[in-house]
């Protein structure tokens, strides 16, 4: 059975991406289970309860599309959303659009339009770029200013391509913010700071641009996950979106959805519901390395579970009194409202 989000406004059901069950590979330590191909996850993502599947090219390339569609179609999957990968491949060690090497630049381009023509092919309604390595471990070793240039031109070109090729077909086109890890500094570190540089894309392209904001990207910048979806959805720039949960501000954790701070991942299904966001609600989680092979999917479901339990609660909330406590300015009386609601 696929999970559904009863309710909701557009797409009903749950994504996750291949990567999250891999072998259990950390930077300290090899894998603790067998990997599992990328093409045999599929099966377990669907027994998962799983509707939308998310690939990097590197793990799903263009020639194994059609292959892949087939093996999607028998389990009653869809493709949710595409990502070139700017950051496994040793040659963007130093980053991709932001490389000093106008080569690796030009080399980056060209993955990322494969990308575009792989996400038309698989029929996602997205495909994401994440900052993979575009940023800098040591001071004065890139020119900010130019890197910042190097972003609005490579996105520009991108763009560009998607734009020619497919016209009103086109994928839309989202920039995932993470403040740092694998780079000790990353660009595009918030999401302020991916809206600020989509207002410097070309007028004509800003509107296939927008933003995949993600639980524990924000938190490791010590922001408000909450608000950072808000203003994404101010900005009518919520494109995609990535769910997860995060102990303060550490390294990239991928927990749970709904584990570490529930209470504002209610007020998130609220803010969701009301806004009618109609894209897809999709996990980008991690099967810990402590969970054996026949348990990989845990992430997924505990995910799932969390999220209905959530979508639930909060359509119970009452809209009225969340306007009285504002307009009586009992925000402490609202907090404790919205943990009644909770617990
Ligand atoms: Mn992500």
């Amino acid at each position: 059975m696929k999970h559904s989000l009863p309710g909701k406004a557009g797409a009903r059901g749950l994504g996750a991406g291949v990567w999250n069950l891999g072998p259990g590979r950390d930077p300290f330590g090899g894998p603790t289970r067998t990997e599992v191909p990328i093409l045999h996850r599929l099966p377990l993502l669907a027994k998962a309860g799983i509707e939308y599947v998310e690939f990097h090219d590197v793990e799903l390339p263009l020639h194994q599309i059609s292959h892949a569609r087939e093996i999607l179609r028998q389990h009653g999957l869809r493709c949710g959303m595409y990502t070139p990968s700017f950051f496994a491949d040793p040659v963007f060690q130093d980053g991709a659009m932001t490389s000093h090497d106008p080569k690796i630049r030009k080399l980056a381009l060209d993955h990322a339009c494969q990308a575009v023509d792989a996400t038309v092919q698989l029929g996602a309604p997205v495909m994401v770029f994440w900052n993979g390595r575009e940023g800098f471990d040591f001071v004065l070793a890139k020119n900010g200013q130019e890197s910042f240039r190097r972003l609005v031109e490579g996105f520009n070109a991108v763009g560009r391509y998607a734009l020619r090729k497919y016209g009103r077909r086109s994928p839309r086109l989202a920039i995932e913010p993470k403040p740092n890890e694998p780079r000790a500094n990353m660009y595009l570190s918030n999401v302020g700071e991916v809206l600020y540089l989509i207002s410097r894309l070309d007028p004509l392209l800003q509107p296939l641009f927008g933003v995949n904001p993600e639980t524990a990207h924000s938190r490791m910048a010590g922001l408000d996950f909450l608000w950072d979806a808000e203003m994404c959805l101010e900005a009518k720039k919520l494109f995609h979106i990535h769910l997860n949960a995060q102990d303060t501000t550490r390294y990239d954790q991928d927990l749970p959805f709904g584990y570490a701070e529930p209470l504002k991942d209610l007020a998130l299904c609220v803010v969701l519901q009301d806004a009618k966001w109609p894209g897809i609600m999709s996990f980008d989680v991690k099967a810990p390395r402590t969970d054996s092979a026949q348990d990989i999917t845990d992430i997924l479901t505990t995910s799932a579970e969390n999220l209905k339990r959530l979508w639930a609660k909060a359509w119970k909330i009452d809209r009225r009194k969340i306007i009285r406590y504002r307009s009586e300015r009992k925000f402490t009386a609202l907090a404790g409202y919205l943990a009644r609601c909770l617990y």
